[in-house]
């Protein structure tokens, strides 16, 4: 029976392992436009670019483009729809900027060079919430409860060190109003 225990725990520590390499590598790098880039030339499609991508948090979108004719910047949903260059969140014009995507949800970049966003210089990329999955497979390893008997014994450790500070501070009122009311009591029956 400790020895199941201990598999299990070296099997739930394997797991979460995995999980947070598979987190930290699974960050991908994308191309805006692949190899069209961020332009206006050709009329790129870049709703169609990022219709066939499946972007996670902290995955990096890199826009590369001649900083002599374009920009990037971050814009809010309804900047974005207005094609509305005057207040962005964020401006990159190097040429070649990388962006990551660090929050869930559509991030809105547009070409702030007049002209350039209603002509289709926009893109509209949304990261997906996949990363929640993660974090639900943490909690799973410590509810033993199937297994029972022998390596359950071992589980309640972990807490009672939290607990005695809270609980004397609550006996010690206790005990103070316990201690306050009997005095009472005993006035009241003198
Ligand atoms: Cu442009």
């Amino acid at each position: 029976m400790g020895v199941g225990g201990a598999a299990r725990r070296a099997a739930a520590v394997a797991a979460l392992a995995v999980a947070v390499l598979a987190g930290v590598a699974s960050a991908a790098v994308y191309e805006v436009g692949d190899k069209t880039g961020w332009t206006i030339m050709g009329n790129p499609d870049y709703a169609a670019w990022a219709s066939g991508k499946r972007f996670k948090v902290n995955d990096v979108v890199v826009f590369t483009y001649n900083k002599q004719f374009h920009n990037v910047m971050a814009v809010s949903k309804a900047d974005y729809k207005n094609c509305d260059a005057n207040k962005p969140m964020a401006t990159w014009n190097s040429g070649n900027d990388s962006v990551v995507l660090n929050t869930t949800g559509h991030h809105y970049f547009l070409c702030g060079i007049p002209g350039h966003c209603a002509g289709g210089q926009k893109v509209d990329i949304r990261v997906a919430a996949s990363s929640s999955a993660a974090p639900s497979m943490v909690p799973t390893p410590e509810p033993s409860s199937g297994g029972g008997s022998g390596g359950a014994t071992a589980a309640p450790s972990p807490h009672p060190n939290a607990a005695p500070k809270a609980l004397l501070a609550g006996r010690s009122v206790a005990a103070t109003v316990a201690a306050s009311l009997l005095s009472l009591a005993a006035a009241v029956l003198a």
